[in-house]
């Protein structure tokens, strides 16, 4: 019987992840190919891009309310309020208990805004996911280079000081996709 295939093990060489690969182990994820020997494939590892989901952005009417109701179910606190005029927003952030993550409120400045718009058309709900990256200009040069559209080729301001960009929900399984480079 053929011997199942093994995992090969990571090194450093050179300052970089690598690992040998031998001639039929299946692609694997998370790795590029920088070279060969005697049929063995040499990979690097890939960082994974998206650190953790640092936010969801959920589309309320009523911000005050919404407040009251995130605080009084899952006992969230209070972090952050702030007017985004260039995003036509009144926003909350409520962290979680790893205080690292938040449940962000959006109510919108006017019917016109992206959010004013989204609940005209879909009512109250989740409006986006945010993933929080190290760095959102290399992340949105990675990104634009596998052919996904981006709403935004160049970071924008966005809540506690951190750079954003969008991505467009039609090129993302319907998801409007937030990446977030934290402040500091
Ligand atoms: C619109 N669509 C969405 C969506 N918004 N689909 C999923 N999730 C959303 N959030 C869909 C509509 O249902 C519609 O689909 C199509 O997109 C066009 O809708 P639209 O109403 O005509 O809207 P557009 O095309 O003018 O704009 C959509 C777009 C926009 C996503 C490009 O909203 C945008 O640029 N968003 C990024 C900025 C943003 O959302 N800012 C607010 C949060 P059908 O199938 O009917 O064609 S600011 C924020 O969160 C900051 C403060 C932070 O986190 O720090």
């Amino acid at each position: 019987m053929r011997a199942r295939w093994q995992k090969p093990p990571l090194y450093q060489a050179r300052g970089r992840l690598v690992c040998y690969v031998p001639p039929d182990a299946p692609d694997g994820k998370n790795r590029h190919l920088i070279g060969r020997a005697e049929g063995f494939r040499l990979y690097a590892k890939i960082p994974i891009m998206l650190l953790t989901i640092d936010h969801v952005g959920i589309a309320c009417r009523d911000l005050g309310a919404a407040i009251e109701r995130y605080v009084g179910v899952f006992g969230l606190a209070v972090v952050s309020l702030e007017t985004n005029d260039e995003q036509g927003v009144r926003e909350a952030m409520l962290a979680t208990e790893s205080g690292t993550s938040y449940v962000q409120l959006l109510q919108p400045l006017s019917p016109d805004s992206p959010v004013g718009k989204f609940l005209e058309r879909r009512g109250e709900g989740m409006h986006h996911v945010g993933y929080a990256v190290a760095d959102v200009s290399a992340a949105l040069a990675e990104i634009g280079a596998t052919g996904i559209r981006l709403i935004d080729s160049r970071p924008r301001h966005g809540s506690m000081g951190a750079s954003i960009a969008f991505l467009p929900p039609k090129d993302l399984g319907g998801v409007l996709t937030e990446l977030v480079q934290p402040l500091g």
